[in-house]
């Protein structure tokens, strides 16, 4: 690691672009807490996604300049706030040449595979969106800070579901007697997890290109609510999804078990995915910020701490509720997004033990989850928006395409 970065006395400024989203929030908040000036952009898209196909977080959250501001009275840090569009480079490179970051960190994109796969306008709008976006930050790190670390999240979608293990991002192949290391194949199952896989590349060849410095952090699905900084203050409280579109599966599973909705299997519930609390998410940002790329690298780290299968994630879940006095039914349900055949695959995540990452223990944090934040809000559940996206498909609003 550079350790040059890590013995300068400047205190280091972190960019996070998405900051107003689910794993950017509680990022934002934890590096201001450890003393990272922090600047946040978004354009809040994703809260007019919400507008347009009827959702709503369960938890209620406060606006972008409320939450700032709340935590500027609470510890005194300013966060800084730049609403914009990153697939606008005229904003963008004014943001970025006014806040002169060291680190990028970038979350702001579609994130939703369900989203993706509704219609055409929406994947073109998820790839576009996500696409160009990241093709700005690159060109802005290009053009006016080529130190700039740029952290990147990626997914562990990325590589499908092969029927070998997946390491993380590069695998050595022997071929007709010559040996190389090769990005590791991607074979993404929806549109949103494709245009992952573009940007990955898009990263790859600029660190090559430029000599640029990249970390692509390869995350799992993330669960839970609440993180040390959220917790200070009812404005500062994180948003949680749970609906058909948004919602990922284990947030779901807590939220229906709650509510007495049978869990949503979809399939044969045979997908292995890896998960992890959002206070690891956090955790994580920080470790790959402190200790950044060489100039030139393409890091690919694997983010998750555990990994289950959906139907192993719906008995956990039985299991919880069982301890809670809850009785959990499961239902199969057609799967929305692709009807792919799933394999079970091994997953690695190395780096996290190499960077020394104290994760928590699943089974803990999730009975923890379902009792103080699935059951507090259960009130609040609307069950048509348990339903899987297809059901919302014929919603007329939709984005318009980044230009
Ligand atoms: P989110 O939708 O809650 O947040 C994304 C934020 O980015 C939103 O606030 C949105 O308004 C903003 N945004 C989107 N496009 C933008 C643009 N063009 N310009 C400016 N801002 C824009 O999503 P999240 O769950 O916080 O996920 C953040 C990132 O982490 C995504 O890239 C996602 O792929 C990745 N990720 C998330 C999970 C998960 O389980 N939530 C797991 C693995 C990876
Ligand atoms: N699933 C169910 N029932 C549900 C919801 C989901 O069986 O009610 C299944 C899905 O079929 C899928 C798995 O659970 O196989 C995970 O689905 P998800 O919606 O929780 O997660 P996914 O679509 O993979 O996307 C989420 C985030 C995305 C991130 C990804 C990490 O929305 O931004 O990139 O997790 S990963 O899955 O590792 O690629």
């Amino acid at each position: 690691f550079d350790q040059s970065y890590r013995d300068s006395s400047k205190r280091k400024r972190v960019m996070v672009i998405g900051g107003d989203g689910y794993c950017g929030w509680a990022t934002a908040l934890h590096l201001s807490k450890k003393n990272y000036e922090v600047a946040i952009v978004d354009n809040l898209i994703r809260r007019t996604f919400d507008l347009q196909l009827g959702l709503d977080s369960l938890t209620p959250i406060a606006s972008i300049h409320d939450r700032v501001s709340r935590w500027k009275s609470l510890t005194g840090k300013n966060i800084e706030l730049y609403i914009g569009d990153i697939c606008d480079f005229e904003f963008f490179s004014a943001a970025f040449k006014s806040f002169e970051p060291d680190t990028v960190v970038h979350f702001g994109e579609q994130r939703s595979a369900p989203y993706s796969m509704m219609d055409r306008p929406r994947a073109l709008f998820t790839q576009s969106n996500n696409v160009i976006g990241t093709l700005n930050v690159l060109f802005a790190i290009k053009e006016f800070n080529e130190d700039c670390h740029m952290v990147k999240l990626g997914t562990m979608g990325e590589y499908g579901t092969p029927n070998i293990d997946i390491e993380e991002g590069y695998i050595t192949i022997t071929h007709n007697g010559r040996t190389d290391t090769l990005p590791y194949p991607k074979q993404a199952n929806s549109f949103y997890h494709l245009s992952k896989v573009h940007d990955s590349n898009n990263i790859h060849f600029s660190c090559k290109t430029w000599g640029i410095r990249a970390t692509d952090l390869n995350q799992g699905v993330v669960y839970g609510v609440r993180t040390d900084e959220t917790d200070m203050h009812e404005e500062l409280c994180n948003r949680l999804d749970y609906d058909g579109v948004f919602g990922t599966a284990l947030n779901r599973f807590c939220v229906q078990a709650a509510v007495g909705h049978p869990l949503t299997v979809y399939g044969k519930g045979g997908q292995t995915r890896g998960y992890l609390d959002i206070r690891d998410t956090v955790q994580c940002m920080e470790l790959a910020i402190a200790n950044p790329a060489k100039p030139g690298e393409f890091r690919v780290f694997n983010q998750f701490t555990e990994q289950f299968s959906v139907r192993d994630l719906a008995t956990l879940v039985s299991k919880a509720g069982e301890k809670l006095g809850i009785d959990v039914k499961t239902i199969t349900v057609p799967n929305p997004v692709s009807k792919m055949r799933s394999t079970i695959t091994m997953l690695s995540a190395l780096s996290l033990s190499r960077l020394h990452l104290m994760a928590h223990i699943f089974i803990t944090s999730y009975l923890y989850f379902l009792d103080n934040v699935a059951c507090c809000f259960a009130e609040n559940v609307d069950w048509v928006r348990i339903c899987p996206s297809k059901s919302l498909k014929k919603c007329k609003a939709r984005p318009k395409l980044a230009q």
